[in-house]
């Protein structure tokens, strides 16, 4: 693949293991997400050539510092062939009438601001360029809402809404458009959503097989890799365990 691929949230979880599959398949990577040194042991670990790839300390939640991120690309950088707007995070399980404020405006910001001004600032160049794929990483949350997930559902749901409009928007341009919305992965993502509690988080996956991050990332490449006439417009994924966002078998 002599692609150049931008992913979002690029230091953890599946946004790693996107990393791993486009680096070993020859792609040309620029990694973002707020935890520098992260991205460094992503690519220490990976081995992946320092030449093939480019990267960005990057709060997706700053408009101007994705503005100027994209704008001042080295010009060996700037034609990006693929995003992927996997950036995102849940905060907290509560009820609605029980929620941090802090947590709404935390989720909302990354997971629909945030993947909105990435999209905003690098699909005009796809278009221009007339080549382009966006890949939003969605979640079975947006096609389900379960209990105290109200928000973050939202959030997911909002990201489904905003893939089916931008390929609406892009037809009569070859640029692609596709949503991989997974079940459960074990990821940083609970510890997160728990604000660091480990315990809590471990419970989530306790008796279950969930997906691992590389089970996503080998979706997500395979949606990268059709033939140019061919757009995988959503793929939902959940592991074998899992028959809804809220029905899960656990031995
Ligand atoms: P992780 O917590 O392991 O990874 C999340 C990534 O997002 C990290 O690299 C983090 O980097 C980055 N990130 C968070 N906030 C920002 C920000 N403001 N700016 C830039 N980067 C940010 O979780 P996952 O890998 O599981 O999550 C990836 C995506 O998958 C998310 O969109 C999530 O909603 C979605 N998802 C996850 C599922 C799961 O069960 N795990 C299921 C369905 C969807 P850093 O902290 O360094 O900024
Ligand atoms: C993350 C998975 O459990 O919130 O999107 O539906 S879950």
């Amino acid at each position: 693949m002599n692609q150049i691929v931008f992913i979002t949230g690029a230091s953890s979880g599946i946004g790693a293991a996107c990393t791993k599959v486009f680096a070993q398949n020859g792609a040309k990577l620029i990694l973002a997400a707020r935890r520098y040194e992260k991205l460094q042991q992503v690519v220490e670990l990976l081995s992946i050539d320092s030449s093939n790839v480019h990267l960005i300390e990057l709060d997706v939640r700053n408009r101007a510092a994705v503005e100027s991120a994209i704008s001042s690309l080295p010009a060996e950088w700037s034609d990006i062939d693929i995003l992927i707007n996997n950036a995102g995070l849940s905060r907290g399980l509560d009820k609605l009438h029980e929620g941090a404020f802090e947590d709404w405006e935390e989720m909302i910001d990354t997971n629909i601001k945030g993947l909105l001004y990435m999209t905003r600032y690098i699909v005009p160049g796809m278009v221009q360029r007339a080549r382009g794929h966006v890949i939003n990483i969605g979640s079975i949350a947006g096609h389900q809402t379960y209990p105290s997930g109200n928000v973050y559902c939202g959030t997911k749901a909002a990201v489904k809404s905003i893939s089916e409009g931008l390929k609406q928007d892009l037809l009569g341009t070859p640029v692609r458009v596709t949503s991989v919305d997974p079940g459960m992965v074990e990821t940083e993502f609970s510890e997160v959503r728990f604000h660091g509690d480990t315990e809590r988080a471990a419970k989530v996956y306790q008796g279950v097989t969930p997906l691992t991050p590389d089970d996503v990332a080998d979706v997500i490449y395979y949606c990268a890799t059709r033939p140019a006439h061919v757009n995988i417009n959503e793929v939902i994924l959940m592991p074998v365990d899992q028959a809804s966002a809220t029905l899960v078998n656990r031995k």
